[in-house]
């Protein structure tokens, strides 16, 4: 397969400054030359430009909305061009308030090929709060409500159809941490959810075998990657860490078992922040999970 990086260096949807600099880190860390390794072919776009992050309060319960909608549409169009291709876009984050444009321009992409959609989020968060139910204000708490329709019009209405997306298409996985107004908005809405307890529970494996049942040869999978997915102990490299994410090889399993479909075909790497990393070693776990992701495995498997 053909696979496009597309830089987004934006912390404008995100509470701690630092995630502009995610795309570079995994650029360091050798993201073009371990995907090549494994045969394919990479592009790498550069990065997509926008407003800067002017750092300012909550207006009418969102951060910075008009400049999150300048880097969602960059960021769809980017998504939306590289599909049109035929190309597997990887987005290199910025903030995971940018799901939007780019799970959008998935959608968008899928209604013109005829696929169904399957959107995995990766997640310690739901991203599935709104205006009211926001106690922070930041877009990259919203991203999952935006794409089901539920968020200002100009960010719902980005890919052309409001709606995006149905809930019904997502599965979020590894969530342990939603706000209260937010989990009765999760519920009401019927989205998926897989969370920490469920994992603990039945296990990674149990897990993503639910998570990726009925996809068929006419599935797009998209993987959206919030870097705070990982345990902190793993993964210290992002702004909002939880406590008690997969580990290392929950995380693997769980890549490996993506891989296993055959049916990835975009990717958003996000909310990686460098600033609050170790010596990169967050970006370098996060490559090592997308090689994983993209088949790399210990020995060839039945
Ligand atoms: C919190 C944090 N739920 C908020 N969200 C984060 O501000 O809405 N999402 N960190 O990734
Ligand atoms: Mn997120
Ligand atoms: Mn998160
Ligand atoms: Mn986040």
């Amino acid at each position: 397969r053909k696979v496009s990086l597309i830089g987004a260096p934006t912390d404008i949807g995100a509470g701690a400054r630092g995630a502009s600099m995610g795309p570079e880190a995994l650029r360091v860390a050798n993201i073009q030359s371990m995907l090549e390794a494994h045969g394919l072919e990479v592009a790498d776009r550069g990065n997509l430009s926008g407003p800067a992050n002017p750092w300012l309060p909550p207006v009418d319960g969102y951060r910075h909305l008009k400049e999150v909608v300048a880097w969602n549409r960059a960021v769809h169009e980017a998504m939306y061009a590289e599909l049109a291709l035929g190309r597997l876009p990887i987005l290199l984050g910025g903030d995971h308030c940018l799901g939007l444009g780019s799970i959008s321009a998935v959608a968008r992409h899928c209604r013109e090929a005829g696929k169904k959609l399957r959107v995995l989020w990766l997640d310690a968060h739901a991203d599935f709060n709104t205006s009211v139910l926001t106690p922070s204000g930041n877009i990259h708490g919203m991203p999952v409500a935006c794409l089901c329709g539920h968020g200002p019009q100009e960010l719902i209405e980005i890919g052309g159809t409001v709606p995006a997306i149905s809930p019904k298409v997502v599965r979020q996985i590894g969530i342990r941490s939603v706000d209260p107004g937010e989990k009765r908005f999760v519920h009401e809405m019927g989205l998926e959810v897989f969370d920490m307890r469920y994992i603990d529970e039945m296990g990674m494996r149990h897990t993503m075998e639910l998570a990726l049942a009925t996809l068929d040869e006419k599935t797009h999978l998209h993987v959206s990657f919030d870097v705070d997915f990982l345990d902190p102990d793993i993964a210290p490299g992002v702004g909002t860490t939880v406590p008690g994410g997969p580990t290392y090889r929950e995380a693997q399993l769980c890549m490996e078992m993506i891989a296993d479909t055959g049916r990835l075909a975009s990717l958003d790497v996000m909310e990686l922040n460098p600033a609050l990393d170790i010596r990169n070693k967050t970006a370098e776990l996060a490559v090592d999970l997308i090689e994983s992701l993209f088949g790399k495995s210990t020995l060839m498997r039945a």
